[in-house]
Order: structure tokens, then C-alpha cells, then sequence
């Protein structure tokens, strides 16, 4: 489950520094910006990791949505024959899991055919069926997270409001860290004093370097810098916060289109990854904030956070169905090992056990 995003270096050694620093720069693009560097202070502890560890957290995080909609399958379709009345009362359980209209009909429709080309006659046939075009339509346009050989390698992270961003990227350098990877912060969101705060919080507690500007600054500088540092540090990887927005509000939507050229430009090449970072508790929204974002910068990836809070995971199916973009990862909780890469038959998998 833990997929190796970089090669192993051998441990680095983190330069532990006590202070905050604040040091003033200039940079040609931007106007001058008081900018704070924080600097990790010692190297994390790092937990070990199991692939059956991980596979149970994310059983374990799955676990509503396997009793409000897998549990609720399992109960209708035991010792039933095969009939309309049970297609029906099926598409109303994808239905009422968040699976979306039109991935439910389209879902039905293939099983509606299989049920008479493979001659299945009982409920039970039925749901292996069903577990097995569940893991075919995730597997439709599935990608993992990718980073290139090129360093440092780009990270931004985007969303709505309280999506998860801010802890997605804090569990996210966690897991590259634990990879070797030297990486390092940049706290886009400027809107908020907290904002950076949290990040710091994050960083502090994964022993990464985080670069911040004060509350109101221009998040483009922000952009610049972490990316300018970036290379000047040698990380191998930054990843880039933004503010929670909505994606009806055009104005927003430009200025993080503007975040990610500024970004793009320093870096001199496309960001590896713009994750998308959905709450899978939003439901059928996810698919208009997927468009419009997309429209704003060119996002890469879904991170499907908060799966652990919701009976309708089935919203899994709608994205991976319904997008061209493929989800990379799931957030199934709110501690460092509870970001786990998207595998469409470990997933399903997890769901069914
Ligand atoms: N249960 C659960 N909670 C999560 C998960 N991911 C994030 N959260 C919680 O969701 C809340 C919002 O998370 P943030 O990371 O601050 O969200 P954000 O997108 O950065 O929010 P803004 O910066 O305000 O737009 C926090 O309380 C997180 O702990 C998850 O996978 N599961
Ligand atoms: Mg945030």
C-alpha cells in the first residue's frame, strides 16, 4: 500500500535549528515580503508501517460506509432470486450511497447483462458481480501519485473550504519524509494568521522546513518563494497550500490560477501534481468543484478526504466514473497514517471485508 515515491537516499540529516528565523529577501518578481522560515527542529520518530497495518486503518476508516451501503446490499440480496424488484431496491442503495445517478444507471445497466450472459441466479453471485464492476469502473481512469525525477519535484493542493488541504499535506509530508524525501512547506494560504499556523503545526510535528509570509500577503510570493527555496535547499519535493475557496467565485478562481503560473514559472516546468482535495462528505458538489477547479489550474488528481466520516462512500464511484481525473488518495482519518494511496482493488476490497 505504501508506494515508494522516490528511490531510497539514505537518511538525511536535518540542520536542527531552535529559533524561528525571520530574514527579509529580494527577489525580482515580487515586491519585497517579510518572510518567515520555519525550520524543522529534529527528525521525527518515525512509526513503522505495515502494509496490514494500513490495510486495517483503512478498513477501519471505510467502516460506515461498508455498514450504510455494503452491509445494506449483503442484507437484501441473501437467499433472494434474481429479479426486477431487486435491481430495483439495488439501484436505490448505490443511489442512496452517493454513487450518483448516472454511474448507478450505467453500473446497473452492466449488470443487468452480465446477470444474463454469465447466468447468474442467486443474490450471492450478484454480489461478487457487483465487487467486480465496482473494482472495474475505479479502475477506469486510475493513476497513482506521481513525482518526476526532476528536483525538486511540485506539489500544490487545492479545494474548498475545510476540504482537508492543510492536513492532507500534513500527512502527506509525513509519508515522504518517511521515504527519505527532503521536503518542504509553503503556507499559500495567507488569508488566515491560523492558516500558516496550522501548517507550521504540521510541519513541526513531521520535522519539515515550512516558508510563510504574513497574513495577507500575496499568496503568489508565497508561491515564489517556497519554490525559489525549494531549489535553493535541494528538497526534493514542496508542497504548496492555497485558501479554501469556492469555486463559484470567479475572482478567487483566477487568483489561484495566477498561484499556479507563478509556481510553474519559477519551477520552470509544470507542478508534478495539483491535488484536488474533496470531502466525500459533500457529495455530488465534488463533481462541479472538480470542473471549475480544473478550469482554474490544471489539476491532476482527487484526494477524497474524510471517507471515515461518511455512510456514502459511494461517491468514490461517481468521481472515478464521472471524471477524467483519477483519485490518488483517500483521507479515511485524521492522523498522520490515515492518507493512503487510491488502489481500486484494495479499496473495494477494504469495502467488501
Ligand atoms: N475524520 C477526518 N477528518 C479529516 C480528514 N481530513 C481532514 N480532516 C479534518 O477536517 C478539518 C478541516 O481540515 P483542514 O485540513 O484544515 O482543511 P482545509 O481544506 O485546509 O481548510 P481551509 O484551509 O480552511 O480551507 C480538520 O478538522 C481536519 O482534521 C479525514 O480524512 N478524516
Ligand atoms: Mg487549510
Amino acid at each position: 500500500m505504501l508506494r515508494r515515491l522516490f528511490g531510497s537516499r539514505g537518511s538525511r540529516k536535518n540542520e536542527a535549528k531552535q529559533e524561528i528565523q525571520v530574514q527579509e529577501v529580494t527577489e525580482p518578481e515580487v515586491e519585497q515580503q517579510e518572510v518567515e522560515v520555519q525550520e524543522a527542529e529534529t527528525e521525527n520518530t518515525v512509526e513503522p508501517v505495515t502494509k496490514t497495518g494500513l490495510f486495517a486503518r483503512l478498513k477501519q476508516g471505510l467502516s460506515k460506509t461498508r455498514t450504510g451501503f455494503i452491509d445494506r446490499i449483503s442484507q437484501i440480496v441473501t437467499g433472494r432470486a434474481i429479479d426486477e424488484e431487486l435491481f430495483e431496491e439495488l439501484e436505490e442503495i448505490l443511489i442512496q450511497a452517493d454513487v450518483g445517478v448516472t454511474t448507478t444507471l450505467e453500473l446497473m445497466d452492466t449488470i443487468r447483462e452480465r446477470v444474463k450472459t454469465d447466468k447468474i441466479t442467486d443474490g450471492s453471485g450478484l454480489q461478487s458481480l457487483l465487487k467486480e464492476e465496482i473494482v472495474a469502473l475505479l479502475s477506469k481512469h486510475h493513476q497513482p501519485l506521481a513525482l518526476s525525477d526532476e528536483r525538486p519535484a511540485g506539489i500544490m493542493v487545492v479545494g474548498v473550504n475545510g476540504a482537508g488541504k492543510t492536513t492532507t499535506i500534513g500527512k502527506l509530508a509525513y509519508r515522504l519524509k518517511q521515504e527519505q524525501a527532503k521536503v518542504l512547506l509553503g503556507a499559500g494560504d495567507t488569508f488566515r494568521a491560523a492558516a500558516s499556523d496550522q501548517l507550521k503545526v504540521w510541519a513541526e510535528r513531521v520535522g519539515v522546513d515550512v516558508i510563510a509570509h504574513q497574513e495577507g500577503a500575496d499568496p503568489g510570493a508565497v508561491a515564489f518563494d517556497t519554490v525559489a527555496a525549494a531549489k535553493a535547499r535541494k528538497a526534493d519535493v514542496f508542497i504548496l497550500d492555497t485558501a479554501g475557496r469556492l469555486q463559484t467565485k470567479t475572482n478567487l478562481m483566477a487568483e489561484l490560477g495566477k498561484v499556479y503560473r507563478v509556481a510553474k514559472r519559477e519551477l520552470g516546468r509544470d507542478l508534478d501534481e495539483v491535488l484536488l482535495v474533496v470531502d466525500a462528505t459533500t457529495g455530488q458538489n465534488a463533481l462541479s468543484q472538480a470542473r471549475l477547479f480544473s478550469e482554474a489550474a490544471p489539476v491532476t488528481g482527487i484526494v477524497l478526504t474524510k471517507l471515515d466520516g461518511t455512510a456514502k462512500g459511494g461517491i468514490v464511484l461517481a468521481l472515478a466514473n464521472e471524471l477524467k481525473l483519477p483519485v490518488k488518495l483517500v483521507g479515511v482519518g485524521e492522523q498522520m497514517l490515515d492518507l493512503q494511496d487510491f488502489d481500486p482493488v484494495e479499496f473495494t476490497e477494504a469495502l467488501f471485508s
